[in-house]
C-alpha cells in the first residue's frame, strides 16, 4: 500500500495528541471535582480512533463506545462542544444532559457513544445497510471492546453483516479487559480476529499502538467494503492505561504489566517515525503538540465559562 503523504501523517500525529491531551486534562479535572458522571479514559489507545478515521472520509460514519471521546475526536468532534458536554453545560453536544457517553454529531457520521455494551454492531449494520440500499459508496467503522466481542449483539451484526454484504468495518480494540475480567477469563480464543472466520469475513490482527498499521488494515476493508465485497474485522492490540473508569482502583493488574504497555505508547513512537523518515523534525512535531496543548485549554475555558442548563429544560429533547 502506498504510505499516506505528509499532510495525512502530520494530521495523525495531531490527532493523537488532541486525545492525549483532551483525557489527560479530563483526568485532572475529574479529580479534581469539576466533571459530573462517569468518565471511561482512552488514553493509551490513541491509536486505534486516529489510524481507523484516517482511513474514512467525513462522510462515512462511525459508532462508538463507552469510552468514545477518541472516536469522536479523531472523526472530527469539537472540542469545545465536547469539553462542554462533558461538563455539564449548555453549550455541550447534548446541551449539557447527556455527559461524556452521548455525544454524537451526525454532519460528522459520529453516530455516538454509547453506554450499552455491544449497542454499536446493530446501529453500525442499521447504517452501513441504509448506504448499501441508498447506493452510496460510504462505509460504517464499528468501534467495538474485546468485552463486547462476547455479546450477542456484537456476534449477530458480525452474521448479518458478512450475510447482507454490509460495508462495514469491525474495528476491535482489544485492551485485554473487560472492567475488571482479563480476556484469558472471559474467551477461550486469544485473538477475536479468529472469529471472523466463522461469518466468512476477513479477520487481521495489527499492533493497536501502531498508528500506521491501523491505517493501513482499515484502509484495506473500507476499500473492500467500498467495492461491495461486505465486512472485515481488524483487532487492534491495544492497553488502556487507565482504570475502566476513573476513580476505579485497578487492583486487577499489576504494574509491571501497565509498565510494560507505557514503554509502547503510541505517540513518541509515531514520533519517532516521523523524525527518521523525515516527515518532520522533533521541533515540528513539538510545535503541534503546543498548539493542541493551547486548544485543549481554551476548550476548557469556553466549558467552564458556559451555563448549566437550565432546570425548565430538564424534559426537553426526552423521546421515551
Ligand atoms: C449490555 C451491558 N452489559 C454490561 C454493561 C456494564 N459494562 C460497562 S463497560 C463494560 C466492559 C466493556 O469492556 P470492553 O467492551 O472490553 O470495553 P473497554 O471498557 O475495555 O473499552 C461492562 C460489562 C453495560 N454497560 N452494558
Amino acid at each position: 500500500m502506498k504510505s499516506p503523504d505528509k499532510k495525512t501523517l502530520l494530521e495523525m500525529f495531531a490527532t493523537m495528541n488532541k486525545i492525549r491531551e483532551f483525557e489527560t486534562k479530563l483526568q485532572e479535572f475529574f479529580a479534581a471535582g469539576k466533571i459530573p458522571g462517569f468518565v471511561h479514559l482512552y488514553l493509551g489507545e490513541e491509536a486505534v480512533a486516529t489510524g481507523a478515521c484516517a482511513a474514512l472520509d467525513t462522510t462515512d460514519s462511525i459508532t462508538s463506545t463507552h469510552r468514545g471521546h477518541g472516536h469522536c475526536l479523531a472523526k472530527g468532534g469539537d472540542l469545545r462542544r465536547m469539553m462542554a458536554e462533558i461538563y455539564g453545560r449548555r453549550t455541550g453536544y447534548c446541551k449539557g444532559k447527556g455527559g461524556s457517553m452521548h455525544i454524537a454529531d451526525f454532519d460528522l457520521g459520529i453516530l455516538g457513544a454509547n453506554g450499552i455494551v455491544g449497542a454499536g454492531g446493530p446501529l453500525a449494520c442499521g447504517s452501513a445497510f441504509a448506504q448499501k440500499y441508498k447506493k452510496t459508496d460510504r462505509v460504517t467503522v464499528c468501534f467495538f471492546g474485546d468485552g463486547a466481542s462476547n455479546q450477542g449483539t456484537t456476534q449477530e451484526s458480525l452474521n448479518l453483516a458478512s450475510a447482507w454484504k454490509l460495508p462495514l468495518v469491525f474495528v476491535n480494540e482489544n485492551n485485554g479487559y473487560g472492567i475488571s475480567c482479563p480476556q484469558c477469563k472471559s474467551m477461550a480464543v486469544t485473538d477475536i480476529a479468529d472469529r471472523a472466520a466463522a461469518y466468512d469475513m476477513p479477520g487481521v490482527v495489527v499492533d493497536g499502538n501502531d498508528v500506521l498499521a491501523v491505517y493501513e488494515a482499515v484502509t484495506e476493508a473500507v476499500k473492500r467494503a467500498r467495492r461491495g465485497e461486505g465486512p472485515s474485522l481488524v483487532e487492534c492490540k491495544t492497553y488502556r492505561w487507565r482504570g475502566h473508569f476513573e476513580g476505579d482502583a485497578c487492583t486487577y493488574r499489576c504494574v509491571e504489566e501497565l509498565n510494560d504497555w507505557l514503554a509502547k505508547d503510541p505517540i513518541p513512537r509515531f514520533a519517532t517515525k516521523l523524525v527518521e523518515a523525515g516527515i518532520a523534525s522533533q521541533d515540528e512535531l513539538e510545535a503541534i503538540s503546543v498548539g493542541i496543548k493551547a486548544d485543549v485549554e481554551a476548550a476548557v475555558a469556553y466549558a467552564e465559562a458556559s451555563p448549566y442548563p437550565d432546570a425548565a429544560e430538564l424534559l426537553d429533547d426526552v423521546y421515551a
